[in-house]
């Protein structure tokens, strides 16, 4: 959990006081507190089950290709209006309930001045790896300054959004029961420590992150400074994006898999909660509470945190005990599975299998209401994919399961 100690380190590294959300951001304002994503992320059924999808920005899309050409993938992530363009793109097209803002979790490395760009069809790359102590030592620091195509990009993002509505629910019996109301929520990302370690120490993509899982019992104490500067890097890039007004944000901790439970607890999760503390103090009124004629002052909620891994099944209880409110869960565990081993108090978000999704629609169909039925046993489900959606994917498959979802209730 986050303590005093390092919500005030991560404050320091940050170089400003505290600031909360402005009256205008989207959910101190009212415009996406009430959103079925939103009251998903709260614990709280809304009356039709929200869906988005992981990468539902990107090669899947025509519009995207076309946008992209002779744009390199990172000077594409750092054009606002290229970025909030192509972050509009999938909300317009499937009619999703949530938009995840265009970047990339290396984007704060890059604005750092590492050297490091995303090669088109293998990922990230390092001009040089870090694997030495004093390699981890020359890391250099984030002027927050740097952080402002980033700001600018997620300001015109909620412009757009604005008016641009989900697909309506089938026809409710009660006008309050319309979970609609509002503008489509924006999520904030960033890379977990850990994640992002992977590439820095293996100087790219990699299968095992057998060098990154070396230096940390290696030398101990060069993990801890690198976990510690990457943790206050993605932080600053999460609390960034809130600021300028996402209503969630989700820490992707995407190879966290290859972690035994206690390397996770002992040399990550510290790290993965000192990011998450750059964004733990922002809280907006919760519209329920605030609704209640008795209570005087409005309570106040966080914005809700997700936190993803991919083959984490062994790790969801510690990934949800850094203190975050939304676990997103692979396709290899079960929804159902996945609620009991959180004491089925934890909302969830997942896990159709990418696998289905170039399957004949009647095997995707069968696929998404078993999700849906599984996910029935959590507090709360937000549909997803179990990881991203693969290029090749045919978009109005996507399309169409938003429309199923959205016709299954809540
Ligand atoms: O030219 C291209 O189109 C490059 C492909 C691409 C895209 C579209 C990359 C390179 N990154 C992105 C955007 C991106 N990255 C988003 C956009 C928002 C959306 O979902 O629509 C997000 C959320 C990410 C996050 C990201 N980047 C993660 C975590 C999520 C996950 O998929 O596990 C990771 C691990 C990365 C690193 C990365 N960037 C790009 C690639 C191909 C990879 C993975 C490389 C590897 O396999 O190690």
């Amino acid at each position: 959990m986050t303590t005093p100690s390092t919500r005030a380190a991560a404050e320091s590294q940050r170089g400003e006081a505290a600031q909360g959300l402005a009256p205008e951001h989207p959910l101190v304002a009212g415009r996406t507190s009430r959103s079925r994503l939103i009251t998903a992320y709260s614990g709280r059924r809304p009356d039709v089950l929200p869906v988005w999808f992981m990468r539902q920005a990107g090669r899947s899309l025509p519009e995207y290709r076309e946008l992209r050409v002779g744009t390199n993938m990172l000077d594409a992530c750092l054009d606002p209006a290229l970025a909030s363009e192509i972050t509009l793109q999938p909300v317009r097209r499937h009619h999703v309930d949530a938009a995840i803002f265009f970047s990339d979790i290396v984007v704060p490395l890059k604005l750092a001045g590492v050297d490091i760009d995303i090669v088109p069809g293998k990922g990230p790359v390092l001009g040089t790896p870090v694997r030495t102590a004093a390699d981890v030592a020359a890391l250099p620091t984030l002027d927050m300054d740097a952080l402002a195509p980033v700001s600018e990009g997620v300001r015109q993002t909620i412009a757009g959004l604005a008016g641009l509505e989900p697909q309506a629910a089938a026809p409710v019996e009660s006008a309050s029961a319309d979970s609609a109301v509002g503008d489509v929520p924006l999520i904030g990302f960033a890379g977990a420590p850990f994640t992002l370690a992977a590439y820095l120490v293996e100087g790219g993509p990699s299968k095992d992150h057998i060098r990154a899982r070396t230096l940390m019992h290696a030398d101990p104490d060069a993990w801890h400074a690198l976990m510690t500067w990457a943790a206050d890097i993605t932080g600053s890039f999460l609390r960034a994006q809130v600021l300028a007004g996402a209503s969630a944000a989700q820490l992707f901790d995407s190879w966290a898999g290859a972690l035994s439970l206690d390397d996770y607890t002992r040399h990550v999760a510290p790290a993965s909660a000192r990011a998450l503390s750059h964004v733990r103090d922002l809280t907006y009124p919760d519209p329920e509470r605030a609704a209640d004629p008795v209570s005087a002052t409005p309570v106040q909620r966080n914005v809700p945190i997700v936190h993803f891994g991919v083959g984490t099944g062994e790790l969801l209880r510690a990934m949800h005990d850094i203190g975050t409110d939304v676990i997103g869960v692979d396709y290899r565990v079960p929804l159902d599975e996945a609620s009991r081993r959180l004491g089925n108090i934890v909302p969830l978000q997942g896990n159709i299998d990418p696998a289905f999704l170039g399957a004949p629609w009647p095997i995707v169909e069968a696929h998404v209401r078993e999700v849906v039925e599984r996910g029935r046993n959590a507090p709360s489900h937000v549909v997803n994919l179990g990881h991203g959606v693969p290029p090749e994917t045919d978009p109005s498959v996507l399309t169409r399961i938003v429309e199923l979802v959205h016709g299954l209730g809540s």
